[in-house]
């Protein structure tokens, strides 16, 4: 019936090309849709003019017409169409069979605008480039002081409007410009100069050696000091004569898949405000004495620098639940890790190196330590709020980065990557 009337319209539009199965379709986009079971599935976009509401239902009936398995639909107001009025944008995710696909899609574009289809997505995208790093800023809100109620600047609308100004500077940073300089006030560095008095006069007793030695160097050559909070930029030039690693300015705290995709291109995402004057100690989010005092001296290792980004690497592509596990064990090692040195036990995560609080803590017999297993730390629950009741105490530094690279390598993609230091570019490599 009405079927096969809209394939003779679409064959008399091909120019009387024979009929017959089109099998998988190129289309108008370029895609190939994969052909499963005679079946393919995709996803269309399609913009109805919210004024002619007849629209949605002569759309509905060509999905009807041709038995589309709808397996999602959304609808979001859009712009302003050329025929006059504001639209309605519509996302389907259908299935259809795939001798329909292009009489399907075409008998669409009668009845809507801007139809567009594209076969589901099966690997999420991530950054090939360094400069797509532009694109991985998807913030975690659930610290920040204008909507968490308990964060020590809820209140403190002085402290929220000089935050705002400060992660303006990030939003709006592209890959390539110079890294903002920040004009820090007197508060914001004493702040910064408690936080760094209390922490170097402990670390000696508390940080594991490859801190030490590269914190050293940071206060010879990077201007370190308890005076002032040193700046991305300068940071950022002598870790690239370290290790490679660069910074670029983060508006705070970033998902997981974003903050450690930019971690295979050796770039580190930095927050630049600082905490909240009344908690120097201990903050559950990063700030830049997080960055500056816990991340930067072990990025400034070469051997720390180069498992950072192999788990970044593990990341591109990856699952949501291999994800969740990767950022899991960068919690329980990058960030909250425990070392054995020379029959001491000492501290190599930023999350305890920046927090004096926590360090003291980690160390005293309060918490509950575990040898560092990384299946087991990739599944150990745990929270962000406060200190920590587990750590994972790992044999050597040494030990811990050969599990963590063991343990990335089992994360499985249909795919390999390869990182090319010449273009700072990934090259994704099909595996058949
Ligand atoms: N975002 N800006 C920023 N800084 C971090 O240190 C950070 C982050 N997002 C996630 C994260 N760290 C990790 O704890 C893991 O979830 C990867
Ligand atoms: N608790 C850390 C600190 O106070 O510096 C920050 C941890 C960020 C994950
Ligand atoms: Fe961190």
């Amino acid at each position: 019936g009405r079927k096969q009337s809209l394939i003779e319209d679409a064959r008399r539009e091909r120019g009387g090309a024979p009929a017959g199965s089109p099998g998988p379709s190129r289309l108008g986009d370029g895609f190939v849709f994969e052909e499963k079971g005679g079946k393919v599935t995709l996803n269309v976009l399609f913009a109805l003019s919210s004024q002619k509401n007849a629209g949605f239902f002569k759309a509905g009936k060509i999905f009807e017409t041709f038995e589309a398995k709808l397996l999602h639909i959304e609808s979001r107001p859009g712009k302003k169409l050329k025929n006059g009025g504001p639209d309605l944008e519509f996302f389907m995710r259908c299935e259809v069979q795939s001798s329909d696909l292009d009489v399907f899609l075409n008998a669409l574009k009668r009845v809507a605008d801007d139809v567009r289809s594209f076969p589901e997505e099966k690997v999420p995208w991530f950054p090939k480039q360094i400069k797509d790093l532009d694109r991985c800023n998807e913030l975690i809100t659930k610290f920040d002081p204008d909507l968490d109620h308990d964060h020590p600047g809820y209140n403190d609308s002085e402290y929220r409007k000089r935050r705002a100004a400060i992660v303006e500077l990030a939003f709006r940073y592209k890959h390539g410009d110079p890294l903002p300089t920040v004009e820090y006030t007197a508060e914001e560095t004493s702040t910064w100069t408690q936080v760094y008095q209390q922490l170097r006069s402990v670390y000696p007793g508390t940080a594991c050696r490859q801190f030490l030695d590269s914190l050293q160097q940071l206060e010879k050559g990077c201007g370190y000091g308890k005076e002032r909070i040193p700046q991305l930029r300068e940071v950022s030039a002598f870790l690239q004569e370290k290790t490679g690693f660069q910074l670029r300015p983060a508006a705070g705290l970033l998902s997981a898949r974003d903050f450690l995709a930019s971690l295979a291109f050796r770039v580190f995402q930095c927050t630049q405000y600082i905490r909240h004057p009344s908690s120097p100690m201990h903050s559950p989010e990063p700030d830049c004495c997080h960055e500056l005092l816990g991340h930067i001296p072990m990025l400034a290792n070469k051997e720390f620098a180069q498992f950072s980004q192999e788990i970044g690497l593990a990341s591109l592509g990856a699952s949501d639940e291999d994800i969740e596990k990767l950022s899991t064990l960068y919690w329980f090692t990058v960030e909250f890790g425990l070392c054995k040195q020379n029959g001491a036990v000492k501290a190599y995560g930023a999350g305890l190196l920046s927090s004096y609080g926590e360090l003291i803590y980690a160390l005293s017999n309060e918490p509950e330590y575990k040898p560092f297993d990384p299946e087991e730390a990739a599944v150990q629950p745990y929270q962000d709020q406060t200190y920590q009741p587990v750590y994972f105490v790992s044999e050597s530094f040494e030990d811990a980065k050969m599990k963590l690279r063991r343990f990335s390598a089992t994360i499985q993609r249909p795919f390999a990557v390869r990182y090319d230091p010449f273009t700072c570019s990934v090259e994704v490599l099909d595996q058949p």
